[in-house]
């Protein structure tokens, strides 16, 4: 569709104002919320990552489009989380410490809340300490970890190790995501469990919260 296809080559010139702007005409148009997300904010994203790692454009444009993307996703969230739903259970989520990425895993929280999560966001650069400190004092039931940095992925082992220590792991569920994660890091971790997307996700800590 030609509208989403401008929201990506917008988004991938860093144009926030415009971004917000052909959301909006998107919904008004009557295009779900779901394939604003994916095939005009998120395929924007996806074409600024590969030029990334091609070198093609450097942190200043990747920062313009990270800034684009969260002008979109402020005017998409209402269309995404749907409001009055009953609470499934508590999750703390956070994305790992020494990374900043926050993009995914503010879109898992916004898709956990649409399907009626109470969701417990610490935001980015976080310890395994924090999750675990926090998960007690909220008596979380799961704790949602992502990472999009291989360097960073260990620390997600350290928030196994801790809930471990504390006594708690089998009281509280944990899953990870990130585009680094795989369904064999989670294994290898002894996470109870990864999903490549957000929609995945709320599937996952659906049915992590009934078992
Ligand atoms: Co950076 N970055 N970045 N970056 N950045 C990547 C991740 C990279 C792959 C780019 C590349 O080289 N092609 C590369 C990592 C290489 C690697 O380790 N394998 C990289 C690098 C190297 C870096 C720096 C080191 C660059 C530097 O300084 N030289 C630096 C690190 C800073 C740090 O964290 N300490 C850095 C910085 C940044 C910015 C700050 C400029 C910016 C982030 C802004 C922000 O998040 N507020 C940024 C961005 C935007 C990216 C790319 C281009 C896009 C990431 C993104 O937001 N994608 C990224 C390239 C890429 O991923 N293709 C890249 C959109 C988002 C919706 O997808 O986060 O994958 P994603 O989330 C998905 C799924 O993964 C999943 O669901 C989400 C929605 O579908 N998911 C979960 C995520 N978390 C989940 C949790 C779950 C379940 C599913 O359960 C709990």
């Amino acid at each position: 569709m030609e509208i989403l296809k401008r929201t990506a080559d917008a988004l991938q010139q860093g144009e926030h104002q415009q971004v917000a702007t052909l959301v909006a005409e998107a919904l008004g148009a009557g295009i779900p919320a779901g394939d604003v997300l994916q095939q005009g904010l998120l395929a924007g994203m996806n074409v600024v990552g590969e030029q990334f790692r091609l070198r093609e454009i450097f942190l200043p444009d990747v920062l313009m489009a990270a800034k684009a993307m969260y002008a979109g996703l402020d005017v998409l969230k209402p269309h995404l989380a749907s409001e009055g739903v009953p609470s499934r259970g508590k999750i703390v989520i956070g994305t790992v410490k020494g990374d900043l990425h926050d993009i995914g895993k503010n879109l898992v929280g916004i898709m956990l809340k649409g399907a009626g999560f109470e969701v417990i966001d610490l935001g980015h650069d976080v310890a395994p300490e924090a999750f675990v400190d926090t998960a007690v004092r909220e008596e979380a039931t799961l704790i949602g970890m992502s990472a999009l940095l291989t360097t960073t992925m260990p620390s997600m082992t350290g928030t196994i190790k801790a809930l471990q220590e504390a006594g708690l792991r089998d009281q509280v569920k944990v899953m990870i995501g990130g585009a680094p994660v795989t369904d064999g890091f989670a294994k290898q971790i002894g996470a109870d469990g990864y999903s490549p997307d957000a929609s995945s996700a709320v599937r996952l800590a659906k049915s992590l919260v009934a078992a």
